[in-house]
């Protein structure tokens, strides 16, 4: 865990391919006890512009046996010039979940999304969004939205089932762009091409949640059943 990531996060800024080494360059993750929520989050910082960081809050259950799907929250904080933030589970665009976010007032819209190619990409049936009753708002800095995602820490990728470690770091890979999206209240807008896209290594071990369920019913989600997550092909 680092706690000086300032400077650091705008050296990975690019408009373009980044070189391969690039994320390990980046900052870490640091824990974050949110107070809206109640959540402790990894956090991780991604550069959307020389001076604007777009900032990632990830918590998941903690001690998650090894081969189980598990919910995740995110929690997203960024600045009121991004009109869409996107994130890349998979490290890449391609056959991963991608999490789409836009302002929409009080109540920011929140979906995943799949791409196989590098085009638009379409909605993804096998995650779930569900908004927490907390968490979410904008002022005249900022757009914050939070959520819980069903279905965004395992999926089939190009070379198989992919389980994301919770107790682990991993590549994962983020895009934004300046434009508003055609109907912000919507799950399935159509969004503008990214004009920032890159990757930042993400430590998830440290957004652990012994009280998940607890936090999840507390901020108006109910609590935790067993989920069966229904793989794309
Ligand atoms: C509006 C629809 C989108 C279009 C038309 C689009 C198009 C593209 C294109 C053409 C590239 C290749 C750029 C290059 O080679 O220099 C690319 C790369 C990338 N895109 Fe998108 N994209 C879209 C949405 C998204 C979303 C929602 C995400 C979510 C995070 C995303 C994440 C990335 C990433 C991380 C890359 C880097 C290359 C890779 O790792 O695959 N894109 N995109
Ligand atoms: C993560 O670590 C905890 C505590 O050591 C352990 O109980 C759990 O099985 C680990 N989970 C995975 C997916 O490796
Ligand atoms: C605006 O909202 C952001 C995100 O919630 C927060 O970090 C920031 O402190 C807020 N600014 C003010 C002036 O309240
Ligand atoms: C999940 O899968 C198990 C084993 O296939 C099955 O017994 C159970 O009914 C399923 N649960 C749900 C909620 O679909
Ligand atoms: C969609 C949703 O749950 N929105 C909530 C955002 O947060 C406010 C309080 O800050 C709640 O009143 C909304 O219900």
């Amino acid at each position: 865990m680092r706690v000086a990531y300032g400077l650091a996060a705008l050296a990975g800024v690019a408009v373009g391919r980044p070189s391969p080494d690039t994320h390990h360059l980046a900052p870490r993750s640091v824990s974050y006890v949110d107070p809206d929520t109640g959540f402790t989050f990894s956090e991780s910082r991604a550069a959307a512009t020389l001076s604007a960081n777009i900032i990632y809050r990830i918590a998941q259950p903690a001690n998650i046996p090894a081969g189980q799907p598990y919910d995740i929250v995110i929690q997203g904080v960024a600045p009121n010039s991004l009109g869409w933030v996107g994130l890349a589970f998979g490290g890449s665009m391609i056959r991963n979940p991608l999490t789409v976010a836009y302002p929409n007032g009080q109540k920011p819209t929140v979906s995943v999304r799949w791409a196989t190619g590098h085009s638009t990409p379409a909605a993804y049936p096998s995650a779930t969004i569900t908004p927490l009753s907390a968490g979410n708002k904008s002022n005249g800095t900022h757009w914050q939205f939070t959520v819980k995602c069903t279905g965004c820490t395992t999926y089939t990728g190009s070379s198989g089932t992919i389980r994301i470690d919770p107790n682990s770091s991993r590549r994962m890979g983020y895009a934004c762009a300046p434009g508003k999206v055609a109907n912000p209240a919507s799950t399935t807008s159509t969004i503008p091409t990214h004009d920032v896209y890159n990757y930042f290594t993400h430590e998830f071990q440290y957004g652990s949640n012994p009280n998940f369920a607890a936090l999840l019913q507390r901020n108006g989600v109910a609590g935790e059943e067993p989920v069966n997550v229904t793989l794309l092909n």
